[in-house]
């Protein structure tokens, strides 16, 4: 621009026409590259989005290992392995509403059982079986499994109402010896 200025202000024709030129060449040049130019950067773009959508797909594809809340018709199921005498795991977490299947093994050489209920019903558990109710009896309640040595039931039970329940084995001895677990139902 400057030199064309110049040019203008000696003011030969032979000068206005090399000026002209010049003036007629110089704005081909940066409209050619002014093309080029938007070319290369709507193509960047192009793969840098292209780029972060693997790295986000992955995250997503791995973070969905917490298990779906059970139904009743299909309900979770949570393994409870009987020692003597205690439970594993001694403390498990459902959701209010869930309906979980007790998958209870006893792999010990004793009798065991799997009593569910809150506090209030395993102490009144308790004081039956301390006042001798028969096993029988023990076997007619939902919420109780009676394992042999060796054995493994099933008990399917549904949680209504967030709060804290238990399980506990009330066989003589075995609540005073520890073998009781934690159920917290959540909202
Ligand atoms: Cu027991």
């Amino acid at each position: 621009m400057n030199k064309r200025f110049a040019i203008f202000t000696f003011g030969t024709a032979i000068l206005v026409v090399a000026a002209c030129s010049s003036s007629a060449a110089a704005p081909a040049e940066p409209t050619a590259a002014q093309t080029e130019a938007p070319a290369v950067v709507v193509a960047t773009p192009a793969v840098v989005v292209a780029t972060p959508v693997p790295p986000t797909a992955t995250p997503e594809a791995t973070a969905s290992p917490a298990p779906a809340p059970g139904t009743v018709d299909a309900p979770r199921a949570i393994k409870v392995t009987m020692d003597n005498f205690s439970f594993e795991p001694a403390a498990v977490t459902v959701g209010a509403g869930e309906t979980i299947r007790f998958i209870v093994s006893n792999p010990t050489t004793i009798p065991h059982e799997f009593v569910l209920g809150d506090a209030e019903e395993q102490e009144h558990h308790h004081m039956e079986m301390a006042e001798g109710m028969s096993d029988d009896h023990m076997m007619d309640e939902p919420n109780e499994l009676e394992l042999e040595a060796g054995e493994t039931g099933e008990l399917v039970w549904t949680f209504d109402e967030a709060g804290e329940q238990m399980m506990g084995c009330h066989i003589e001895g075995h609540w005073e010896a520890g073998m009781l677990g934690n159920i917290s139902v959540g909202s």
